[in-house]
């Protein structure tokens, strides 16, 4: 298993991206410490210039495990299971748009946040329902790309959703595509799943991703989650991909990330 750390491409709202603004300073920083890769926080690959951005991360000997899609939920309100029709085929063509960038790279695209929120008056099997129309959708456009998505599980603050990796697993199902799978996120975890280890054990090879945080969603190490526990689980499952740190920046964002990799070198 390889690590990384989360990076945005531009100023992010979202607080538990670790490192914001400048880029190529924050790529050298992220080889310095010691990381394999930087899974990149991209709102829209439009705004993005692909052959700079992947000179810089190339230069630095880092590789790009996973794009984080979040934004165009956060800061645009695009979602597959909006009340709008236009609105869920324009969250559907952004996350087919990031298929190119995510091939060059040998990258997995995340489904987080961009599945949105049950809109008021709407059935929740409604929003299922568009949920799994829009995955098809992507997946069918990345037939023959080797671009694979990851749906996490994310905890009942942000989405009603697909909380617990039960569900997760019942999706794909009803998805049907061998290149959607799960991502495993251990802050979210925390919140729902009834027995952390055995959930990753049930997942067996439909782990695509997995992401780091600690029980209060600091680096891995300043919590109580026991990270031994769940590297040994992912190895037990043959989980050979990549964990990438997604954190807060407390108690600043450079702590964060040299205390986390201390903490994962260690078990890996
Ligand atoms: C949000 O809480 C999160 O964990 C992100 O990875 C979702 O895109
Ligand atoms: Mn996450």
């Amino acid at each position: 298993m390889k690590l990384s750390l989360v990076l945005s491409t531009h100023q992010a709202q979202f607080e538990a991206v670790a490192l914001k603004g400048d880029f190529e300073a924050n790529i050298a920083k992220i080889a310095a410490w010691g990381y394999d890769g930087v899974e990149l926080a991209i709102r829209d690959p439009a705004l993005v210039e692909v052959g700079t951005l992947m000179r810089v991360v190339e230069d630095h000997g880092l590789a790009v495990p996973a794009i984080g899609t979040g934004q165009a939920w956060g800061e645009e309100r695009l979602s597959f299971t909006s009340d709008d029709a236009r609105v869920r085929a324009a969250a559907v063509a952004r996350i087919v748009s990031h298929i190119p960038l995510a091939a060059q790279m040998h990258a997995a695209v995340i489904i987080g946040l961009i599945r949105g929120i049950t809109p008021q008056g709407q059935g929740h099997e409604d929003s299922m329902a568009y949920f799994a129309e829009a995955m098809r959708a992507c997946g069918e456009a990345a037939q023959g790309t080797g671009v694979r998505f990851a749906i996490e599980p994310l905890n009942r603050y942000e989405t009603d959703l697909i909380h617990t990796v039960a569900e997760g697993l019942a999706f794909l199902d009803r998805v049907g595509m061998g290149n959607v799978g799960l991502l495993l996120d251990t802050f979210h975890m925390n919140i729902e799943e009834p027995h952390i280890e055995e959930s990753v054990r049930a997942c067996g090879d439909r782990i695509f991703h997995v992401h780091v945080a600690d029980s209060n969603r600091w680096y891995p190490g300043a919590g109580h989650l026991d990270f031994a526990g769940v590297v040994a689980t992912l190895l037990d499952t043959g989980y050979e991909g990549w964990i990438s740190g997604e954190f807060m920046p407390r108690p600043d964002a450079d702590t964060a990330a040299g205390e986390a990799i201390k903490t994962m070198r260690m078990l890996l």
